[in-house]
């Protein structure tokens, strides 16, 4: 095992909008970025990702970039931005930038160019296509509802957008679009930036036979988009073109590959990226909007095959992210058992094998947001959906219920610094998006405030991570794969084994456990000693305790 250090560090990620607002208009901005980097370097965060901070129209918040070498007005200046990374890299974390090159905005000068004729030079940047008569070339769809062919009124062709019709998809088997995105990533990386969260990379490659896709397919069609014919053959180039140059970190965001192009994406002897982020074990119960039944036991089997990779491969850890829901709300009990499930999950994310991704909020135990009208949702897929939701016989009213559990909105709500007005993330009146109510409990100041808080829980556990290696590298074992409350796994290094054991459940469970004895109690979310006998231990719900074995000792 080749050791990295974006293997043993962790990664924070941040949505400037809804992060800090230093000027009061309601939307945040790298400005309160900069103030709020002490915070994160006291929480032990070594990497911070932000999501696009490129100027949009902000059809998908930022992930419609119009110009990749500009600042969006609202977040601040380039000047802001130097002053970030220099204030970053002073306190000795790093800065990874989220690169949105699958598609670009329509509001993009080679957009613009592009649709002004058949025979303009941009042209080719995009993907056109002749319709049949007056339907689409074929029947892709879009993740934001409808067709993925928009026609446009001045050629009659029509471009292909896999997100809203305002992201059309760039055309990569253009060498001039590539060399343009290689561009861009060096003229950021020459800033000093520490590297990139790849948005949709699978994406990148289409098949040029442009088919329809079958019945089956159309239900997840990102299992086709990601499957395009050339994708390793861009990532090699662009690897050798520019991240080979750069000691950087690569992440690509890979919705919907499968384990095969997962393999090959990550191999260290492939050249390719260093990381991927793996969608299975945060889309569980997740069929796009709709809500499914999961179980521990599924969840269980994702972690182990996401750990159990060859020394080629380095696994990503993380429950939240800025698509998804809140990880207490959906793993935990965010009801009765927050602040004891919130930690019982920083315990999983930090012990866990593979780089750990936190986001915002989540160091807080920040819960999902209880919707009760369609109003209240600023995601455009929740509107871009609504009519598939209607005519597959679903009420507006099922559509909420759906959505308050699988909304990306829940994790785009306001950070929650205090218990003041809107939860302290802005002084002005007017903020883009909602705060939780819940922020006069739950908030940041209450929480550096107690010792016992979620904050200081993930605060301890990332200094215990930091001082051992066996707990970053150490093999995985899952000790009792199909329990369905009790989490219980090994992380056996050169020196030191520990036991991890969780109860995921709001029950008290006597677990029959042999050699305990053998360990010694190294850190839990108990306020009392924990309660083991000869060959059992008490578990109550949402216990979660750490053990730790000393194979031998260093003379
Ligand atoms: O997300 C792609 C993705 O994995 C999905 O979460 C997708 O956005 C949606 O849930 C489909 O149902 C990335 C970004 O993370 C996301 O915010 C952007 O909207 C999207 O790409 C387009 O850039
Ligand atoms: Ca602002």
């Amino acid at each position: 095992m080749i050791r990295k250090w974006w293997k043993e560090q962790v990664v924070y990620q941040i949505y400037p909008r809804s992060f800090y607002d230093s000027n009061n208009d309601g939307i945040g901005d790298i400005k309160g970025i900069i103030l709020k980097l002490d915070y994160l370097k006291l929480l032990g965060i070594d990497i911070i990702w932000i999501s696009p901070h490129f100027d949009s129209p902000n059809e998908d918040n930022g992930y419609d970039i119009r110009n990749y070498k500009k600042v969006m007005e609202e977040f601040g200046t380039m000047e802001d931005f130097d002053l970030l990374l220099n204030e970053i890299h002073i306190r000795k974390m790093k800065l990874i930038i989220d690169l949105v090159v699958n598609h670009s905005s329509d509001e993009h000068n080679w957009f613009i160019e592009s649709k002004s004729s058949k025979d303009n030079k941009y042209r080719d940047y995009y993907i056109w296509k002749a319709g049949d008569k007056n339907s689409p070339p074929n029947n892709w769809t879009s993740f934001f509802g409808g067709s993925a062919w928009e026609k446009d009124p001045i050629s009659n062709d029509y471009y292909l957008h896999y997100f809203s019709k305002k992201q059309p998809d760039l055309n990569w088997e253009n060498n001039k679009v590539r060399e343009e995105v290689y561009d861009v990533m060096k003229f950021w990386l020459d800033k000093g930036i520490d590297g990139f969260r790849m948005d949709v990379i699978p994406f990148i490659s289409k098949d040029q036979d442009f088919n329809n896709l079958s019945k089956k397919e159309l239900l997840n069609p990102e299992k086709v988009y990601s499957s395009g014919p050339r994708l390793h053959e861009f990532l090699k180039e662009m690897n050798s073109k520019v991240l080979s140059k750069y000691d950087i970190l690569s992440i690509g965001e890979a919705f919907g590959i499968s384990e095969d192009t997962m393999i090959q994406l990550s191999d260290e002897r492939e050249e390719e990226l260093d990381l991927v982020f793996l969608f299975d074990i945060i889309r569980i119960g997740r069929e796009n909007w709709i809500q499914n039944k999961w179980n521990l036991a599924q969840l269980k089997k994702l972690f182990n095959t996401q750990s159990s990779v060859d020394e080629f491969h380095w696994p990503t850890v993380f429950l939240n992210n800025h698509d998804n829901p809140r990880s207490v709300s959906k793993y935990g009990n965010d009801k009765d058992f927050r602040i004891k499930s919130a930690k019982l999950l920083a315990m999983l994310t930090l012990t866990q094998r593979g780089t750990p991704i936190l986001y915002q909020g989540e160091e807080i135990g920040m819960t999902n947001y209880n919707f009760s009208e369609l109003n209240q949702f600023d995601d455009l897929e929740v509107l871009g959906n609504l009519s598939k939701a209607i005519s597959s016989g679903i009420s507006k009213k099922e559509y909420i219920l759906h959505l308050n559990k699988t909304s990306r909105d829940h994790s785009r709500t306001t950070m929650q610094w205090s218990s003041g007005k809107k939860g302290g993330f802005s002084n002005g009146n007017n903020n883009w998006f909602l705060s939780n109510p819940n922020h006069d409990r739950i908030n940041v100041e209450n929480d550096l405030n107690n010792e016992d808080s979620i904050f200081h829980f993930y605060r301890k556990l990332l200094q215990i991570r930091k001082q051992s290696k066996d707990l970053i590298y150490g093999h995985y074992f899952d000790l009792d794969p199909n329990h369905q409350n009790i989490f219980i796994y090994q992380r056996v290094g050169l020196k030191t084994t520990y036991l991890i054991i969780l109860n995921m459940s709001d029950s008290l469970i006597n677990y029959n456990f042999n050699n305990l004895t053998e360990y010694s109690l190294e850190f839990s979310n108990l306020n009392t000693k924990p309660r083991i006998s000869s060959n059992q231990i008490e578990l109550l719900a949402w216990d979660a305790l750490m053990f730790k074995k000393i194979k031998y000792y260093d003379k």
